[in-house]
Protein backbone atom coordinates (compact mmCIF):
# COMPACT_ATOMS: atom_id res chain seq x y z
CA UNK A 1 0.00 0.00 0.00
CA UNK A 2 1.35 3.41 -0.97
CA UNK A 3 0.96 6.72 0.62
CA UNK A 4 1.94 10.12 -0.39
CA UNK A 5 2.18 13.44 1.83
CA UNK A 6 1.57 16.49 -0.02
CA UNK A 7 1.32 19.23 2.87
CA UNK A 8 1.94 22.74 1.90
CA UNK A 9 3.96 24.87 4.59
CA UNK A 10 4.52 21.62 6.99
CA UNK A 11 7.79 20.08 7.64
CA UNK A 12 8.02 16.60 5.81
CA UNK A 13 10.19 14.81 7.89
CA UNK A 14 8.56 14.46 11.17
CA UNK A 15 5.37 13.33 9.56
CA UNK A 16 7.08 10.78 7.37
CA UNK A 17 8.77 9.26 10.25
CA UNK A 18 5.61 8.89 12.27
CA UNK A 19 3.48 7.47 9.14
CA UNK A 20 6.60 4.83 8.90
CA UNK A 21 6.81 3.92 12.18
CA UNK A 22 2.44 3.68 12.64
CA UNK A 23 2.03 1.70 9.56
CA UNK A 24 5.10 -0.28 8.74
CA UNK A 25 3.97 -2.22 6.13
CA UNK A 26 3.66 0.68 3.87
CA UNK A 27 5.46 2.68 1.44
CA UNK A 28 5.39 6.29 2.52
CA UNK A 29 6.78 8.74 0.84
CA UNK A 30 6.95 13.02 0.10
CA UNK A 31 5.14 14.10 -3.04
CA UNK A 32 7.34 14.87 -6.05
CA UNK A 33 5.88 15.56 -9.85
CA UNK A 34 5.71 12.05 -11.62
CA UNK A 35 5.16 10.11 -8.68
CA UNK A 36 3.73 6.55 -9.18
CA UNK A 37 0.27 6.04 -8.19
CA UNK A 38 -0.93 6.11 -4.65
CA UNK A 39 -3.56 4.58 -2.84
CA UNK A 40 -3.87 7.35 -0.02
CA UNK A 41 -2.95 11.11 0.35
CA UNK A 42 -2.44 13.00 3.73
CA UNK A 43 -2.57 16.64 2.47
CA UNK A 44 -2.87 20.10 3.71
CA UNK A 45 -3.64 22.84 0.82
CA UNK A 46 -2.15 20.35 -1.92
CA UNK A 47 -1.66 21.51 -5.48
CA UNK A 48 -3.95 20.85 -8.28
CA UNK A 49 -1.10 18.93 -10.14
CA UNK A 50 -1.23 16.67 -7.67
CA UNK A 51 -4.65 15.79 -7.36
CA UNK A 52 -4.85 15.57 -11.13
CA UNK A 53 -1.62 12.88 -11.26
CA UNK A 54 -3.27 10.62 -8.68
CA UNK A 55 -6.60 9.41 -9.85
CA UNK A 56 -6.75 6.42 -7.97
CA UNK A 57 -6.68 7.75 -4.75
CA UNK A 58 -8.71 5.86 -2.36
CA UNK A 59 -9.00 8.29 0.76
CA UNK A 60 -7.41 11.70 0.99
CA UNK A 61 -6.90 12.70 4.67
CA UNK A 62 -6.80 16.53 5.42
CA UNK A 63 -4.58 17.32 8.18
CA UNK A 64 -7.43 19.97 10.01
CA UNK A 65 -10.65 19.56 10.30
CA UNK A 66 -11.73 22.96 8.04
CA UNK A 67 -12.31 20.59 4.25
CA UNK A 68 -13.51 24.24 2.73
CA UNK A 69 -10.07 24.96 0.61
CA UNK A 70 -9.64 21.41 -0.29
CA UNK A 71 -13.37 20.83 -1.41
CA UNK A 72 -12.67 24.10 -3.96
CA UNK A 73 -10.25 21.61 -5.74
CA UNK A 74 -11.36 18.88 -8.27
CA UNK A 75 -10.97 15.70 -6.87
CA UNK A 76 -9.96 12.22 -7.96
CA UNK A 77 -13.57 10.57 -8.50
CA UNK A 78 -13.51 7.78 -6.23
CA UNK A 79 -11.06 9.54 -3.14
CA UNK A 80 -13.48 9.84 -0.12
CA UNK A 81 -12.11 12.86 2.23
CA UNK A 82 -11.37 12.48 5.71
CA UNK A 83 -11.48 15.55 7.93
CA UNK A 84 -9.25 15.09 11.42
CA UNK A 85 -11.75 14.13 14.03
CA UNK A 86 -10.87 15.88 16.88
CA UNK A 87 -7.09 14.08 17.42
CA UNK A 88 -6.53 16.85 20.37
CA UNK A 89 -8.17 20.14 18.69
CA UNK A 90 -11.32 19.99 20.62
CA UNK A 91 -9.69 20.75 24.10
CA UNK A 92 -7.83 23.44 22.50
CA UNK A 93 -10.58 25.24 20.85
CA UNK A 94 -12.23 25.08 24.74
CA UNK A 95 -9.54 26.27 26.26
CA UNK A 96 -9.55 29.22 23.72
CA UNK A 97 -13.04 30.28 23.73
CA UNK A 98 -13.47 29.69 27.44
CA UNK A 99 -10.26 32.40 27.75
CA UNK A 100 -11.87 34.77 25.54
CA UNK A 101 -15.43 34.63 27.36
CA UNK A 102 -13.56 34.62 30.52
CA UNK A 103 -11.40 37.68 30.00
CA UNK A 104 -14.29 39.82 28.57
CA UNK A 105 -16.87 39.11 30.95
CA UNK A 106 -14.31 39.47 33.92
CA UNK A 107 -12.91 42.53 32.00
CA UNK A 108 -9.18 41.35 32.37
CA UNK A 109 -7.90 43.64 29.86
CA UNK A 110 -9.58 46.46 31.58
CA UNK A 111 -7.87 45.27 35.02
CA UNK A 112 -4.53 45.03 33.00
CA UNK A 113 -4.99 48.11 31.29
CA UNK A 114 -5.74 49.88 34.58
CA UNK A 115 -2.26 48.00 36.46
CA UNK A 116 0.02 48.80 34.27
CA UNK A 117 -1.00 52.41 35.07
CA UNK A 118 -0.19 51.81 38.43
CA UNK A 119 -3.96 51.82 39.38
CA UNK A 120 -5.94 49.55 42.01
CA UNK A 121 -9.86 49.91 40.95
CA UNK A 122 -12.38 47.25 41.12
CA UNK A 123 -15.07 46.65 38.60
CA UNK A 124 -18.74 45.97 39.62
CA UNK A 125 -19.29 42.46 39.26
CA UNK A 126 -21.00 40.97 36.28
CA UNK A 127 -23.99 38.58 36.37
CA UNK A 128 -22.68 35.23 34.06
CA UNK A 129 -26.66 35.34 33.53
CA UNK A 130 -26.45 38.27 31.71
CA UNK A 131 -23.87 36.60 29.15
CA UNK A 132 -25.81 34.19 27.68
CA UNK A 133 -22.79 32.62 24.84
CA UNK A 134 -24.44 31.91 21.32
CA UNK A 135 -22.05 28.58 19.89
CA UNK A 136 -22.66 28.57 15.89
CA UNK A 137 -21.53 24.88 14.76
CA UNK A 138 -22.35 21.58 17.29
CA UNK A 139 -20.05 19.74 15.84
CA UNK A 140 -17.07 17.92 17.01
CA UNK A 141 -15.48 21.24 18.46
CA UNK A 142 -18.40 23.41 19.17
CA UNK A 143 -20.03 21.04 21.28
CA UNK A 144 -16.64 20.56 23.17
CA UNK A 145 -17.02 24.50 23.54
CA UNK A 146 -20.63 24.42 24.82
CA UNK A 147 -19.89 21.91 27.21
CA UNK A 148 -17.16 23.92 28.41
CA UNK A 149 -18.27 26.95 29.15
CA UNK A 150 -21.73 25.62 30.81
CA UNK A 151 -19.11 24.83 33.53
CA UNK A 152 -18.64 28.01 34.36
CA UNK A 153 -22.23 28.43 34.18
CA UNK A 154 -23.11 30.52 31.93
CA UNK A 155 -26.55 30.07 29.95
CA UNK A 156 -25.27 28.35 26.16
CA UNK A 157 -27.36 28.44 23.17
CA UNK A 158 -26.23 26.29 19.90
CA UNK A 159 -26.94 26.18 16.66
CA UNK A 160 -26.48 23.91 14.54
CA UNK A 161 -28.55 22.62 11.46
CA UNK A 162 -29.77 19.45 13.13
CA UNK A 163 -31.44 19.63 16.52
CA UNK A 164 -29.12 18.58 19.51
CA UNK A 165 -29.66 17.15 22.99
CA UNK A 166 -25.96 18.52 25.03
CA UNK A 167 -27.07 18.70 28.74
CA UNK A 168 -27.40 22.38 29.45
CA UNK A 169 -27.07 23.49 26.09
CA UNK A 170 -30.25 25.40 24.56
CA UNK A 171 -31.11 23.92 21.02
CA UNK A 172 -31.63 25.80 18.57
CA UNK A 173 -31.52 24.35 14.77
CA UNK A 174 -32.29 25.21 10.73
CA UNK A 175 -33.05 28.74 9.23
CA UNK A 176 -35.51 28.80 11.29
CA UNK A 177 -34.59 28.71 14.59
CA UNK A 178 -31.66 31.02 13.96
CA UNK A 179 -32.90 34.72 14.85
CA UNK A 180 -34.44 33.53 17.91
CA UNK A 181 -30.54 31.72 18.71
CA UNK A 182 -29.00 35.28 17.86
CA UNK A 183 -31.81 37.14 19.74
CA UNK A 184 -31.23 35.16 22.92
CA UNK A 185 -27.62 35.21 23.02
CA UNK A 186 -25.06 38.07 24.02
CA UNK A 187 -21.64 36.24 22.98
CA UNK A 188 -21.47 34.89 20.02
CA UNK A 189 -18.71 32.03 19.28
CA UNK A 190 -18.16 30.87 15.85
CA UNK A 191 -17.46 27.07 15.13
CA UNK A 192 -19.32 26.27 11.18
CA UNK A 193 -17.58 24.78 8.40
CA UNK A 194 -17.18 27.23 5.44
CA UNK A 195 -20.05 26.31 2.68
CA UNK A 196 -21.95 27.78 0.81
CA UNK A 197 -24.50 28.43 2.74
CA UNK A 198 -22.22 29.83 5.87
CA UNK A 199 -20.26 32.21 3.99
CA UNK A 200 -20.57 36.22 5.07
CA UNK A 201 -22.86 34.55 8.14
CA UNK A 202 -21.76 36.89 10.27
CA UNK A 203 -22.78 40.61 8.91
CA UNK A 204 -25.04 43.69 9.85
CA UNK A 205 -28.00 41.80 9.69
CA UNK A 206 -27.57 38.77 12.09
CA UNK A 207 -24.92 40.42 14.20
CA UNK A 208 -27.33 43.43 14.99
CA UNK A 209 -29.85 40.43 15.96
CA UNK A 210 -27.58 39.79 19.08
CA UNK A 211 -27.94 41.53 22.58
CA UNK A 212 -27.02 45.12 23.21
CA UNK A 213 -23.06 44.78 24.53
CA UNK A 214 -22.89 41.80 22.32
CA UNK A 215 -19.58 40.01 21.82
CA UNK A 216 -18.21 38.29 18.76
CA UNK A 217 -15.67 35.49 18.80
CA UNK A 218 -14.91 33.79 14.97
CA UNK A 219 -12.30 30.31 15.33
CA UNK A 220 -13.44 29.17 12.80
CA UNK A 221 -12.87 30.98 9.23
CA UNK A 222 -12.31 34.66 7.87
CA UNK A 223 -14.74 33.90 5.17
CA UNK A 224 -17.44 33.64 7.60
CA UNK A 225 -17.30 37.30 8.32
CA UNK A 226 -18.12 40.56 6.86
CA UNK A 227 -15.35 42.41 8.18
CA UNK A 228 -17.24 45.97 7.64
CA UNK A 229 -20.25 45.16 9.02
CA UNK A 230 -18.72 44.01 12.50
CA UNK A 231 -16.24 47.36 12.62
CA UNK A 232 -19.37 49.40 11.95
CA UNK A 233 -21.40 47.81 14.97
CA UNK A 234 -18.03 47.90 16.93
CA UNK A 235 -18.17 51.98 16.38
CA UNK A 236 -22.00 52.47 16.70
CA UNK A 237 -21.66 50.59 19.82
CA UNK A 238 -23.79 47.71 19.46
CA UNK A 239 -20.94 45.30 19.96
CA UNK A 240 -18.66 45.85 22.61
CA UNK A 241 -15.69 43.60 21.47
CA UNK A 242 -14.32 40.29 19.00
CA UNK A 243 -11.84 38.25 19.50
CA UNK A 244 -10.19 36.69 16.09
CA UNK A 245 -8.60 34.08 15.08
CA UNK A 246 -8.63 33.36 11.52
CA UNK A 247 -9.35 35.93 8.66
CA UNK A 248 -10.45 36.53 5.15
CA UNK A 249 -6.40 36.81 4.01
CA UNK A 250 -3.91 35.32 6.49
CA UNK A 251 -1.54 36.51 7.51
CA UNK A 252 -3.81 39.99 8.33
CA UNK A 253 -2.46 42.25 6.15
CA UNK A 254 -0.65 45.14 7.67
CA UNK A 255 -2.59 47.84 7.91
CA UNK A 256 -5.86 46.17 8.22
CA UNK A 257 -8.26 47.87 10.94
CA UNK A 258 -8.47 44.87 12.78
CA UNK A 259 -5.26 44.98 14.18
CA UNK A 260 -5.36 48.33 16.01
CA UNK A 261 -8.85 49.18 16.55
CA UNK A 262 -9.92 49.00 20.14
CA UNK A 263 -12.17 46.52 21.79
CA UNK A 264 -10.53 43.86 19.03
CA UNK A 265 -8.12 41.06 20.17
CA UNK A 266 -6.41 38.96 17.28
CA UNK A 267 -4.60 36.00 16.92
CA UNK A 268 -2.93 34.32 14.23
CA UNK A 269 -5.13 31.39 13.50
CA UNK A 270 -3.85 29.47 16.37
CA UNK A 271 -6.84 28.79 18.60
CA UNK A 272 -6.94 24.64 17.48
CA UNK A 273 -3.32 23.72 16.31
CA UNK A 274 -2.84 20.14 14.17
CA UNK A 275 -1.49 18.01 16.92
CA UNK A 276 1.22 15.83 14.85
CA UNK A 277 1.56 12.55 16.81
CA UNK A 278 -2.41 12.35 17.76
CA UNK A 279 -3.04 12.88 13.52
CA UNK A 280 -0.79 10.61 12.83
CA UNK A 281 -2.19 7.81 15.16
CA UNK A 282 -5.98 9.04 14.04
CA UNK A 283 -4.76 8.63 10.42
CA UNK A 284 -3.15 5.50 10.75
CA UNK A 285 -5.89 4.10 12.89
CA UNK A 286 -8.13 4.93 9.87
CA UNK A 287 -6.16 3.59 6.81
CA UNK A 288 -5.64 -0.36 8.69
CA UNK A 289 -9.69 0.04 9.23
CA UNK A 290 -10.36 0.97 5.46
CA UNK A 291 -7.87 -1.80 4.54
CA UNK A 292 -9.25 -4.44 6.30
CA UNK A 293 -12.93 -2.88 4.61
CA UNK A 294 -14.29 -1.71 8.18
CA UNK A 295 -16.36 2.04 8.71
CA UNK A 296 -14.56 4.93 9.92
CA UNK A 297 -15.40 8.64 11.14
CA UNK A 298 -14.80 11.75 9.58
CA UNK A 299 -16.03 11.40 5.88
CA UNK A 300 -16.98 14.42 4.20
CA UNK A 301 -20.23 14.52 2.38
CA UNK A 302 -18.95 16.74 -0.99
CA UNK A 303 -22.75 17.82 -1.29
CA UNK A 304 -23.21 19.69 2.54
CA UNK A 305 -19.52 20.43 2.48
CA UNK A 306 -18.24 19.40 5.98
P1 LIG B 1 -18.06 19.58 12.36
O1 LIG B 1 -18.26 19.22 10.94
O2 LIG B 1 -17.84 18.47 13.34
O3 LIG B 1 -19.33 20.41 12.90
C1 LIG B 1 -19.97 21.37 12.13
C2 LIG B 1 -21.22 21.86 12.85
O4 LIG B 1 -21.76 22.95 12.11
C3 LIG B 1 -22.32 20.80 12.95
O5 LIG B 1 -22.96 20.87 14.20
C4 LIG B 1 -23.30 21.21 11.84
O6 LIG B 1 -24.64 20.86 12.07
C5 LIG B 1 -23.14 22.72 11.87
N1 LIG B 1 -23.54 23.32 10.59
C6 LIG B 1 -22.99 23.13 9.36
N2 LIG B 1 -23.64 23.84 8.42
C7 LIG B 1 -24.64 24.49 9.06
C8 LIG B 1 -25.67 25.37 8.64
N3 LIG B 1 -25.81 25.72 7.36
N4 LIG B 1 -26.52 25.83 9.58
C9 LIG B 1 -26.41 25.46 10.88
N5 LIG B 1 -25.45 24.63 11.35
C10 LIG B 1 -24.58 24.15 10.45
O7 LIG B 1 -16.86 20.61 12.41
P2 LIG B 1 -15.79 20.87 13.57
O8 LIG B 1 -16.53 21.15 14.83
O9 LIG B 1 -14.78 19.80 13.62
O10 LIG B 1 -15.05 22.18 13.03
C11 LIG B 1 -15.75 23.36 12.73
C12 LIG B 1 -14.86 24.33 11.97
O11 LIG B 1 -13.89 24.88 12.84
C13 LIG B 1 -14.02 23.73 10.83
O12 LIG B 1 -14.80 23.53 9.67
C14 LIG B 1 -12.94 24.77 10.66
O13 LIG B 1 -13.35 25.72 9.72
C15 LIG B 1 -12.82 25.42 12.03
N6 LIG B 1 -11.55 25.14 12.68
C16 LIG B 1 -10.74 26.19 13.04
C17 LIG B 1 -9.54 25.96 13.67
C18 LIG B 1 -8.68 27.10 14.11
O14 LIG B 1 -7.55 26.87 14.55
N7 LIG B 1 -9.14 28.32 14.05
C19 LIG B 1 -9.09 24.61 13.97
C20 LIG B 1 -10.00 23.59 13.57
C21 LIG B 1 -11.18 23.85 12.95
P3 LIG B 1 -25.12 19.32 12.14
O15 LIG B 1 -24.49 18.77 13.42
O16 LIG B 1 -26.59 19.38 12.24
O17 LIG B 1 -24.58 18.66 10.91
C1 LIG C 1 -8.42 23.38 10.74
C2 LIG C 1 -7.68 24.61 11.02
O1 LIG C 1 -9.40 23.44 9.97
O2 LIG C 1 -6.57 24.51 11.56
O3 LIG C 1 -8.07 22.33 11.28
O4 LIG C 1 -8.18 25.71 10.75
Amino acid sequence: MKLLFCCAGTKPEPWIAGLRAALPAADVAVWEPGAPAADYAVVWAPPQAFLDEQPGLRAVFNIGAGVDALLKLRLPPTARVVRLDDAGMSVQMAEYVCHAVIRHFREFDGYEADVRQGRWSYRKPRSRADFAVGVMGLGVLGSRVAQALRVFEFPVNGWSRSPKALDGVRSFSGREGFNDFLAASRVLVNLLPLTPDTQDILNRDTLSRLQPGGYVINVARGAHLVDEDLLALLDEGHLAGATLDVFRTEPLPAGHPFWTHPGMTVTPHTSARTLRDESIAQIAGKIRALEQGEPIAGIVDPVRGY
